[in-house]
């Protein structure tokens, strides 16, 4: 028993834990920002290590000052020392060194779900978010340590060097990461006319498809989609299932997106939460608590 005393509410049950290994998006579209928001709309909790500080607007990345080594391993083996962790969620990794101090982690825990999005380059900006030794090392081993890699074209196409512009394109390099050692792969189609995921995992493949959403604001929809398979992972779901809640949770989460900036925006990752506004002039009180009206009366 540890000294400190929980005052937690006993009866308020404990939520999946999830832990996001990603990059810091100071405009918070993209991210563990992206993912937190993702895990808490899910009714999870999640806990991030930083592998990178990104210098970027909604206008794009401008810089990237990855973590050290072994301020990544120091942040990871403190939060697996102290909780216990559901689902992990793998994002930008920056380069070489912080993909193998992952994979290391990922042997020494054997975790249930594993959900690895092999981030490399952003939609606009000048900085790569993964060097090429990186890209190598998540090519031939990282891969294998997930449960389930979500890439979208742009980064299937590099994984596998194939040329994916289209749905039979997809479906080619879903099958080819396979051969390569993932064991299930989601290719994501947001940047289709009509969004359309390829799921494949045994020996079946599916397409998932979605209605387009007219938005500028989409920063963050492929951190937002892998941290939500994630999320239904971890409150277990099978993997087809889980694909299908993301995909309809994050079609709902670009409609409600934010016009914030003057690039691309975010998506509202939180928009179960929306209330509507009080009528004027009406005011919530609290129930209980410190507040003045609540205070029991002197004698
Ligand atoms: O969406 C890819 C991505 C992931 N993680 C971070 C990013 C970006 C894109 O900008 O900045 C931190």
């Amino acid at each position: 028993m540890s000294s400190h005393t929980n005052h937690a509410d006993p009866s308020s049950q404990t939520p999946p834990i999830l832990l996001t290994i990603a990059g810091f998006d100071p405009s918070c579209g993209a991210g563990v920002a992206a993912d937190l928001k993702t895990f808490a709309a899910h009714n999870c909790y999640g806990v991030a290590a930083i592998t990178a500080l990104t210098v970027q607007s909604t206008q794009g990345v401008r810089a990237v000052h990855a973590a050290s080594p072994a301020a990544l391993r120091g942040q990871i083996e403190a939060l697996a020392e102290d909780v216990e962790i559901a689902a992990v969620k793998i994002g930008m990794l920056a380069n070489r060194a912080n993909a193998s101090v992952t994979a290391e982690f990922l042997d020494a825990h054997k975790f249930a779900h594993v959900v690895l999005d092999p981030v490399s380059r952003p939609t606009t900006g000048s900085a790569d978010l993964l060097d090429a030794d990186g890209l190598k090392f998540v090519r031939t081993e990282l891969l294998k340590r997930a449960t389930v890699i979500t890439p979208n074209m742009p980064e299937a196409a590099l994984l596998t060097g194939m040329e994916v512009k289209d749905l039979n394109g997809m479906k080619a390099a879903a099958q080819r990461l396979r051969e390569m050692g993932a064991r299930a792969v989601i290719v994501t189609g947001g940047h289709l006319d009509r969004p359309i995921d390829v799921l494949s995992e045994g020996a079946e493949i599916e397409t998932f498809g979605s209605e387009h959403v007219k938005s500028p604001n989409t920063h963050g929809s492929g951190c937002t989609f892998s941290s939500a398979v994630a999320a239904q992972l971890a409150s277990g779901q099978q993997l087809r299932d889980a694909v299908i809640l993301a995909k309809v949770y994050v079609t709902k989460a670009i409609e409600k997106s934010y016009a914030i900036g003057k690039g691309a925006g975010p998506l509202n990752q939180l928009f179960r939460f929306h209330q509507e506004p009080p009528p004027r002039g009406v005011h919530e009180v609290p129930q209980h608590g410190m507040h003045p009206a609540a205070e029991p009366a002197a004698h």
